[in-house]
């Protein structure tokens, strides 16, 4: 760890005391300690090595003084984990725009309700911005401009945000006169995590049209190509959108070429030619007999041959003696063997889900009361649900002790009776501490239902330390339930740094369900490692930790992961009903 990331990390526990509106005399210490940290030529770790006193340093007390010694020695910040367990994540990124400092960025969380960069881009996008006072039109602009740039930098979008910005785009193409069928291709279409672009396909009887709709389309920064059958444009979110008008005998043709992934598609026209077949986003053909070998045939011109398939996906891989492929699984992971040796699996779906068991309430950082929770539940039609409140490590949110957690089961066991149609399960997401214990005394521990164990402290510990850390934890005999496991935000924070593979094999020996944490912004854990997951025949909870109401509705992305590592249902836990979902926890 050098100086300049000792001085990074302060800064940004400045910003995020600031945003807190913490003692400015707090505030101000790290901001002193960052300027004589950045002055100093002799790297921090050296006078740690040397076993300086670094309370000599101008401006750098006792406590300042055990930052940077924590620092150096596990790599990360205690009190930065604590402070951006509590702030909204998508407010940390706002102070990543040019001139937002975290007094702006309070003030637009208080006046307006900003918690994230797309809620800015809204608002600014309305004029909302330049009418708070200190802000101004000039502002209003730079931040729009801010924004688009922050984006074009961070190159490939998470799911989630892509499911923000299609929406529009897509209603003002729908209203094109004669546009029959739209459908999103690409890596979106295969529920990839994150998207580098967006491959559109159309069928339309005027093509022309189309492609002046989209040029025309508000969103639109700049056209990058339009011609014929093809039009590719750039949004000033920075997320490029390909667009193709397909002829109807080649829609599934089309669908299947640009759904991909590119992998898929070579094993698929390898399986062609071994049939003496072409494959193209046009269709399957057959190869005339004088051009066999030769797929651009005497003249240099593709010899095109009868068309035996392409109007439908099913018809194009029947054509290759193959089923229809679910998206998700086409990523050449062996999905083309297994077609060949069995019947395709049947991948969970989010109606096979019987309940959410990871979410939060008032009771510590949720936004919804407990039953307001419960009857949430209750609606997307749940037999069963966890309320699942932070413990007492994460202060800052309010996370319970035992007193308020048994205060808790008696407001559940109230919510109950009123609520007799789903079951409410008393849980809690228990922090796992540094050394690995986990906070909550074991005589609460075991009366609760559902026990979730989480990190959201010491992220940056080197690989050994946690992985022993989460070792130490899963053996825990009332541990159930691994949350987010690896802690990563997609775009924002790597994984914690752990020996994946012991930990699973861990969890298969202890019993402990892994969960897909299904937030957009989480996916965690991801495919490879729920893949990895199905083989050590670890269970699987497909959990939304909703801190609102409408969150709940995000459990679909976990079901997509899920269905990625293509677990079916008896792979998933929380498809059973209750008694043998019980049964299948520790
Ligand atoms: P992305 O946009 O980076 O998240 O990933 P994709 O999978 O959407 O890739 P993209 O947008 O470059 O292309 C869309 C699909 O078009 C891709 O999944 C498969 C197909 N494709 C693109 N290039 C090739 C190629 O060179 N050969 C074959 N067979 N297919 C391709
Ligand atoms: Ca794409
Ligand atoms: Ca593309
Ligand atoms: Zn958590």
């Amino acid at each position: 760890m050098e100086n300049v990331e000792i001085a990074r990390i302060f800064r940004e526990v400045a910003d995020l005391l600031e945003i807190q509106e913490a003692n400015p005399f707090r505030v101000r210490a790290y901001r002193n300690a960052i300027r004589t940290i950045d002055a100093h030529a002799v790297p921090m770790r050296k006078l740690i090595e040397q076993g300086a006193d670094l309370t000599e340093l101008p401006s750098i007390g006792k406590g300042m003084a055990e930052n940077i010694q924590e620092l150096v020695e596990t790599g990360g910040l205690a009190i930065l984990d604590e402070l951006s367990a509590e702030i909204p994540e998508g407010l940390i990124d706002l102070m990543k725009l040019p001139g937002l400092g975290p007094k702006k960025a309070r003030k637009l969380w208080d006046e307006l309700g900003v918690e994230s960069i797309e809620d800015l881009e809204a608002a600014a996008g309305e004029g909302r911005v330049a009418e708070l006072a200190g802000f101004g039109k000039k502002t209003e602009e730079r931040i729009l401009q801010g924004i688009q740039n922050y984006r074009t930098n961070t190159s490939r979008f998470r799911l989630g945000e892509v499911d923000e910005l299609l929406p529009p785009l897509i209603e003002h193409l729908q209203a094109v006169k004669g546009l029959n069928r739209l459908e999103v291709a690409g890596s979106y279409r295969r529920r990839k995590e994150t998207v580098g672009d967006i491959d559109l396909l159309v069928l339309a009887d005027d093509a022309a049209g189309v492609s002046e709709a989209l040029v025309g389309f508000s969103g639109v920064e700049r056209v990058i190509g339009a011609g014929g059958t093809k039009t590719s444009v750039m949004l000033r979110s920075g997320l490029q959108v390909d667009l193709r008008v397909v002829p109807p005998e080649s829609w599934g043709a089309a669908l299947v070429y640009f759904t991909g992934s590119k992998e898929h598609n070579i094993k698929l026209r390898q399986r062609a030619l071994d049939r003496a077949l072409r494959i193209s986003e046009y269709g399957v053909f057959e190869i005339p007999d004088e051009s066999l070998g030769d797929a651009l045939g005497e003249r240099g011109v593709a010899s095109e041959g009868e068309l035996v398939a392409g109007e439908t996906e099913e018809a194009l891989y029947e054509a290759l003696d193959l089923p229809w492929f679910p998206p998700e699984m086409r990523e050449d992971r062996g999905e083309i063997a297994l077609a060949l040796e069995n019947d395709l699996p049947r991948l969970v779906e989010q109606s096979d889900l019987k309940g959410d068991l990871h979410m939060h309430s008032t009771w510590s950082d949720g936004r919804n009361t407990l039953e307001e929770m419960v009857e949430a539940c209750e609606t997307r039609g749940y037999e069963y649900m966890a309320i699942t409140d932070h413990s007492k490590a994460l202060a800052m949110v309010e996370g319970l002790d035992a007193e308020k957690l048994q205060r808790q089961w008696v407001e559940i066991g109230e919510v109950q009776s009123r609520h007799p149609d789903i079951r409410i399960l008393k849980g809690m997401e228990v922090d796992i501490l540094k050394d690995g214990s986990l906070d909550l005394e074991d005589d609460m521990l075991e009366q609760l239902d559902i026990v979730i164990i989480s990190v959201h402290s010491f992220f940056g510990l080197p690989a050994v330390e946690q992985t022993a850390r989460i070792l130490k934890a899963l053996a825990h005999p009332q541990a159930q339930i691994f949350g987010h496991p690896t802690g990563r935000i997609i775009n924002r924070r790597g994984p914690i740094e752990i020996e994946i593979d012991e930990i699973l094999q861990a969890c298969a020996e202890f019993g402990v369900a892994v969960e897909v944490n299904s937030h957009p912004n989480r996916l965690d854990l991801r495919d490879t490692h729920l893949w990895r997951a199905r083989e050590l025949e670890v269970p699987v909870l497909v959990n939304t930790d909703a801190h609102r109401t409408d969150e709940l509705d995000l459990a679909h992305y976990g079901v997509e992961q899920a269905r990625r590592a293509w677990l079916g249902p008896e792979h998933v836990l929380n498809t059973r009903g209750v008694e043998d979902f019980l049964s299948g926890l520790k």
